[in-house]
This record gives C-alpha cells, sequence and structure tokens, in this order.
C-alpha cells in the first residue's frame, strides 16, 4: 500500500509513520512544513504547506498514494482562543485544499480526515458516552474548526464519490508531545521540579474536566485498521471509551513523581469555556475493525514523565 501522510511532522506523524512502516509494510510517503524538522530513514520526506493548492496538487499527482492520512493543523484549542483566524485557515482552508486536490485525481485514493472528540462540545449527561451521530455543539475555536472538516469532508464524499473516513479523535498521549497539552505539561512540570529547575509548584488548570484518553501507539493502531476496514463515508470515534478527570491525572502524576508538589490553580490555565466531559462511545469502531486499546493510562503517564526527565536530562531547556 503507497501511504501519504501530510502534516507528518508533528507528536502523531511520527509514530503513524513508524507504525504504518513496521506493521503494514508500507509504502510511506510524509510531508512536513519547510521549516520543521523530520528525517527518518527510509521514509520519503516532502516539504508542503496545505495552505498551497498547487503544491498539495503536485504532491497528490507525484506519489500517487492508495491512501491519504491528514493529520496537518493547528491541534491547540489553547492557541486557537489566541490564534481563531489562523485555526481556521489551517483546519478550513488546508482541508478544502486538500479535498478539491483529491477530487482532481483521476482516480480515488482514500483520505482519512482526523478531526477530534472536541466537535461534540457540551454534551447532555444522557448522550454520554457520546456516539458518531450525535449533535454537534462545538465549545471552541478549534472544536468549531473540526466540525466543519468533518462536515466539508462528507459533503464531498457524497458530491463526489470520494473515499474518505470522518475520524473524532479524543484525547490522545504518548512521550514527545508538545506541552500545550495536559498530560505533558504537567509531566515536564513534574520533572523540572526533579530537577530543581522550577520551584516545587505545579500550575494548573481546570481539574474537574473529564477527559478520554489514548495512547497516540493505539490511536494510530486504529488509524491503519479504519484504512483497511473503516466503511466509506462513515465518522468514527476514536477513543479508550473511558472519561478520567484531570485530577485523577494530576493524582497519578504526582504519586510517580520522586519530588514534593505542591500544586496551584493557576487562572491563565482556565479555558474561557471549558466542556465537563467529554468520553467515546466507541462501538462502531470496534464493531468495524476489532480494535481494543491495549496500553494501559497509568503505562502511558510514566512514560511521558520518563520522557521529559530524559529530555531535561540530555540538556533540553538548559539556559
Ligand atoms: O503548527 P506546527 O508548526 O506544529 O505544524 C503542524 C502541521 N501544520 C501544517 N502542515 C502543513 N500545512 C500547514 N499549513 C500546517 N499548519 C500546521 O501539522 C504539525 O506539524 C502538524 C500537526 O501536528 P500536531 O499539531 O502535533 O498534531 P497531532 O497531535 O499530531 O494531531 C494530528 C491530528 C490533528 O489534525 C489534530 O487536530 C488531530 O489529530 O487530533
Amino acid at each position: 500500500m503507497r501511504v501519504l501522510i501530510i502534516g507528518a511532522a508533528g507528536f502523531v506523524g511520527r509514530y503513524l509513520i513508524n507504525y504504518l512502516r513496521d506493521e503494514m509494510r508500507a509504502f510511506v510517503t510524509a510531508t512536513r512544513l519547510p521549516r520543521e524538522a523530520l528525517e527518518i530513514p527510509d521514509i520519503r520526506i516532502l516539504d508542503l504547506n496545505i495552505l498551497q493548492p498547487q503544491a498539495l496538487c503536485e504532491t497528490l499527482q507525484a506519489v500517487r498514494p492508495d491512501c491519504i492520512f491528514h493529520l496537518a493543523a493547528q491541534s491547540s484549542v489553547a492557541l486557537s482562543w489566541e490564534k481563531p483566524a489562523l485555526t481556521a485557515d489551517i483546519n478550513i482552508k488546508g482541508t478544502l485544499n486538500l479535498l478539491e486536490a483529491v477530487r482532481q485525481l483521476n482516480y480515488r485514493p482514500r483520505l482519512l480526515l482526523i478531526g477530534s472528540g472536541e466537535e461534540y462540545g457540551r454534551l447532555k449527561p444522557e448522550e454520554i458516552p457520546v456516539s458518531e451521530d450525535t449533535v454537534l455543539r462545538p465549545g471552541n475555536i478549534y472544536a468549531a474548526t473540526k466540525a466543519c472538516q468533518n462536515m466539508l469532508g462528507k459533503i464531498y464524499a457524497d458530491a463526489y464519490q470520494l473515499d474518505i473516513l470522518l475520524i473524532r479523535a479524543f484525547n490522545h498521549i504518548g512521550p514527545g508531545q508538545a506541552p500545550a497539552f495536559v498530560v505533558s505539561d504537567f509531566c515536564r512540570q513534574a520533572a523540572r521540579i526533579e530537577r530543581g529547575l522550577q520551584e516545587p509548584v505545579l500550575r494548573v488548570g481546570n481539574l474537574s474536566s473529564r477527559r478520554d484518553f489514548t495512547d497516540v501507539r493505539d490511536v494510530v493502531r486504529a488509524y491503519a485498521l479504519l484504512a483497511v476496514h473503516g466503511k466509506s463515508g462513515e465518522t468514527y470515534n476514536v477513543g479508550s471509551g473511558h472519561a478520567v478527570s484531570i485530577r485523577q491525572i494530576l493524582d497519578c502524576i504526582c504519586s510517580l513523581s520522586r519530588a514534593e508538589i505542591e500544586v496551584r490553580t493557576d487562572e491563565k490555565r482556565m479555558r474561557p469555556a471549558d466542556i465537563p466531559v467529554i468520553e467515546a462511545d466507541i462501538s462502531k469502531l470496534q464493531q468495524d475493525t476489532g480494535w481494543q486499546p491495549v496500553i494501559p493510562l497509568p503505562s502511558t503517564i510514566e512514560e511521558v514523565l520518563q520522557y521529559w526527565r530524559d529530555y531535561l536530562g540530555n540538556g533540553g531547556e538548559s539556559v
């Protein structure tokens, strides 16, 4: 299978490349932004900005993939409040450019558009765990752009008979994730405290929110299974099926840490409109692919903490 991963220099891309190459024996081409660093042995890496339609068309025509994974995005909820127009440009206009480029091909590759569990927004108690046909009430700008991506994907699939799968990924975590995301943020702070790089105070936002966390390695395995077994035109939740509170995550990190840590609420870490619970109903994914998450949450948290210990130990962030 000839695969193209767009936006591969981010957190998920590196894991997806390895999984597709090693486990699926796929022939992988990956794209990065020109300013991004991404070098992987035996993988063809191309520069691509999805805001440049012509470059997108040329990339697709040059690679002629059987399957395209669209990961390129502005993927931070926090940043979407600060840069709403940029978020809309990349997540909506960028996706439209890709859909148009695929439409212009003289064959029909399979396209997986990676959206988010955030698209559902504020759920009613009876809607939890949330299934794919639940009404979308996005509660932040990032979520709205991903809901829009899903709708555009469905419209293109129906109108032009394109082979598109629409995925709603819930929170995924693992070593190497940027500290803009909560698990990585808390583990980085804990590792900095252990090394004496910051006072023994871990700053947190809203601890009562409950989210559905999955190890990124389980997530990319779900994407690969969906690429093979998913039904065209369908939306699939990818998550663990169990929400845990941010407080539980924090408690786990504090119990793993070698330092005495004081937890302090930081107003700057509070989101303008936070959603209390997001939890996935993953029965459709399981039914169509047989996927099960296998990596327990505490193991992933421990690995992320160790990642930051190693990173700081190797001189990362030294000034
Ligand atoms: O913003 P950067 O410099 O981190 O680059 C991101 C890249 N990207 C773009 N690629 C091509 N053309 C653009 N105009 C463009 N703008 C941003 O997409 C980054 O390298 C990549 C997305 O990776 P992450 O932000 O690390 O997201 P992650 O965690 O890998 O999630 C993959 C997908 C995203 O669609 C998320 O919204 C979804 O899964 O949950």
